[in-house]
C-alpha cells in the first residue's frame, strides 16, 4: 500500500484524496458486475435509474451508468463498506454519512474528445439540495495515471460563484476553459492519480472534469454522492419534486456511517 495518509484538504482546496481504503479483490470483483451492467445483466433483477450508452454504442465513448448499485448485490455491498463509510464521516468531518445516488464512468482508450468529461460542479444538477453538507466520492477501480484521463479538480474552486457554460456532457474542453479563465485569470488544476481502491473525495461545488484515456485498458470510476446530517432538502416544482423520497429507502439511499 503506497498512499497511506489523505492528501489535501476538503475544506481549503475543494477536494483530497484517501488513502486505498478498498482491496484489490473487493476492488475486483466490483468491477466485474458494474462490466455485467454495461452488457444489461442485472442479477437483482432491478434497472438502473438510467443509461447514457447502451450495447451497440460507440466502444470508445465514455460509458455513464446511474444508480448501478441498485443492479447488483456485490455493487451495493461494496458502496455500503463500513471503512468507506468511516473514511467519508472523518473527511466531512459529519455525524452521518448517506449515499443517495451513484453513478458508474467507465472510460475506454479515447478517440478524439470521445471521452472527455466537461468542467462542471456537480451541485448544478441538484436542485433539490441546499449546496451544504454535499460531497462526491470517486473511487478508483483501475490505476488511474496521468495518461488515463484522471478527473481534475479546480482547486478551490468550491468557493467560486457559479460559472455559467459549463457541463459535464460538453466534450469541447478547451472552449469551457476559455470561459473559466474570463471569470478566473489564474488557477490551480490538479489530477486525481489514484491506486485502485483509492477514493477521491470533493465539494459539490468544485469544479472537476476529466480527458481522454489514452491508455489501452479502460479507466474506471464509480462515483458515489452522499449527503451529510448538514444537507438540507429544497422544496423544487416540476418531475423532480418527489426526486429525495428515495431517501427513506435504504437499499436506494443507505446510511453507511453515523457516529456512535
Ligand atoms: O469520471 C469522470 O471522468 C468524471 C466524474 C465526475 O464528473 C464526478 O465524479 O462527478
Amino acid at each position: 500500500m503506497q498512499n497511506l495518509k489523505i492528501t489535501y484538504s476538503l475544506e481549503k482546496h475543494g477536494f483530497c484524496f484517501l488513502p486505498k481504503v478498498f482491496t484489490d479483490k473487493d476492488s475486483a470483483l466490483c468491477l466485474e458486475s458494474l462490466w455485467e451492467i454495461i452488457k444489461g445483466k442485472y442479477q437483482t433483477g432491478q434497472k438502473p435509474e438510467n443509461r447514457f450508452w447502451e450495447i451497440g454504442d460507440d466502444p470508445n465513448s465514455i460509458i455513464k451508468i446511474d444508480k448501478p448499485h441498485l443492479c447488483n448485490q456485490t455493487v451495493w455491498n461494496f458502496i455500503t463498506n463500513k471503512t468507506f463509510g468511516q473514511f467519508l464521516g472523518k473527511t466531512t468531518q459529519s455525524k452521518q454519512v448517506q449515499v443517495w445516488h451513484t453513478q458508474l464512468v467507465w472510460k475506454p482508450r479515447s478517440k478524439g474528445f470521445s471521452g472527455n468529461a466537461g468542467w462542471h460542479r456537480d451541485a448544478q444538477y441538484w436542485p433539490f439540495w441546499s449546496e451544504k453538507g454535499l460531497y462526491t466520492a470517486w473511487i478508483a477501480l483501475s490505476n488511474v495515471t496521468n495518461n488515463s484521463g484522471p478527473v481534475r479538480y479546480v482547486s478551490k474552486s468550491h468557493v467560486w460563484e457559479l460559472v455559467n457554460g459549463m457541463d459535464f456532457f460538453t466534450r469541447d474542453l478547451i472552449s469551457q476553459e476559455e470561459t473559466l479563465l474570463k471569470t478566473h485569470k489564474k488557477y490551480n488544476v490538479v489530477e486525481a492519480i489514484l491506486e485502485r481502491g483509492q477514493v477521491g473525495v470533493h465539494s459539490s461545488l468544485t469544479y472537476h472534469s476529466s480527458k481522454a484515456n489514452k491508455d489501452n485498458e479502460p479507466r474506471v470510476g464509480l462515483v458515489v454522492h452522499f449527503s451529510t446530517e448538514k444537507a438540507e432538502r429544497v422544496k423544487i416544482k416540476g418531475e423532480n419534486k418527489n426526486y429525495l423520497d428515495s431517501l427513506q429507502d435504504p437499499w436506494v439511499s443507505p446510511i453507511i456511517y453515523e457516529q456512535e
